[in-house]
């Protein structure tokens, strides 16, 4: 059997690595419709090797559609995926829109993959951010084993995790510097300078002074292992990185751990991939994962300053494992099992 898919989004960042990755998965696509807004008219995506011109996005787009991709922001997908739900497609959306709402599966493969079984209340599966995707596939196997009490993150997040032209902005400012034009830059989709520079600023500033990035890896954290229990606190960074996010994540587990026995849980575990050889400069970089589908740990170490305290390096693809790859794993699993 194979299927109708459209990809919400599909001249962005995330868009464009959906179809790249769909192709990836050799995933059975009978028709893909690429979408994006007027702007787009006239562009064309590549499908495995053929051009596939961009259709404007409207009330009409999923008549014949079985699965949709929507990478296109909360705003479109507020409007849309309810659209394409009634129409009869199963949306897999990468916004935040319907993540809390609790009809709607939160899901990283990894951890909770039978929670896709409720598409069926809303025609809507919701896929995370992707600081909270990455470091959900890490504490997975510390979670079974120990338990966890605490996590404490500080994140390093690429400009691709705010869109294509982000990742222009990073690229002209630090052409800028070069030409001395760089103190009269002034940028367009960060708040302040970020070539040479780091913001602790991810999306808005709530009530409390945190942002909602950050709220989001507390809140999404408790619903995708289904444990209210878990107390998470987050501070999250953009750095000038065009592709991968990194995070520092301090775990407080409930039960006692030996540490070659984590690292041994870790190497096991589904979609995670052990780097950790410091001596031998064995440590995830974004550079050195990019393109890829796993979440990579290294520097792993005992906190000292806390009873069963532990430390960990994450670094995954944002634009794969924390959006594109998880949405296209999502899919494969929903054909396999449930369509
Ligand atoms: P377009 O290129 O036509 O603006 P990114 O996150 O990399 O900025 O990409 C956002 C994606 O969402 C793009 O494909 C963009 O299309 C699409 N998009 C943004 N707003 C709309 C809209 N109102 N309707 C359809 N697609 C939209
Ligand atoms: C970033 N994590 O790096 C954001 C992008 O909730 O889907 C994804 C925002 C979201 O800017």
């Amino acid at each position: 059997k194979s299927y109708n898919v459209a990809v919400v989004g599909a001249t962005g960042a995330v868009g464009e690595d959906m179809i790249k990755t769909l192709e990836d998965f050799n995933f059975p696509v009978k028709k893909l419709l690429p979408l994006a807004s007027e702007r787009s008219i006239g562009k064309s995506v590549t499908f495995k090797g053929g051009e596939i011109p961009v259709e404007i996005l409207n009330e009409k787009s999923f008549e014949d559609i079985d699965i949709a991709l929507f990478s296109a922001g909360g705003s479109v997908s507020a409007k849309f995926a309810p659209i394409a739900a009634q129409s009869g497609a199963v949306v897999i959306d990468n916004t935040s829109y319907f993540r809390m709402d609790k009809d709607v599966p939160l899901v990283v493969p990894e951890v909770n993959p039978d929670d896709i079984a409720l598409y069926k209340n809303k025609g809507i599966i919701a896929n995370p951010n992707c600081s909270t995707i990455q470091m959900v596939v890490a504490l997975k196997p510390i979670y079974d084993r120990y338990g966890i009490k605490r996590v404490v993150v500080s994140t390093y997040q690429a400009t691709s995790g705010a869109g294509r032209r982000a990742m222009e902005e990073l690229i002209d400012e630090t052409k800028a510097f070069f030409e001395f034009k760089y103190d009269s830059y002034k940028p367009n989709i960060f708040p302040k300078k970020i070539a040479f520079n780091c913001l602790p600023h991810i999306d808005v500033f709530l009530e409390n002074d945190y942002t909602k990035e950050e709220i989001k890896m507390v809140n999404e954290t408790k619903k995708i292992f289904h444990d209210d229990t878990i107390k998470v606190t987050a501070t999250c960074v953009r750095v000038p990185v065009l592709r991968g996010h990194s995070e520092s994540v301090n775990v407080e587990t409930k039960k006692p751990f030996d540490i070659s026995e984590v690292k041994e849980a870790i190497k096991n575990a589904a979609g995670c991939v052990l780097m950790d050889d410091p001596k031998s400069l064995i440590y995830p970089t974004p550079i050195e994962i990019s393109g890829r589908g796993e979440t990579f740990v290294g520097r792993i170490r005992r906190d000292e300053s806390v009873e069963n305290g532990l430390n960990l390096w994450v670094v995954a693809d944002n634009l794969l494992k924390g959006a594109a790859y998880n949405a296209v794993q999502i899919a494969q699993i929903l054909i396999e099992k449930y369509l």
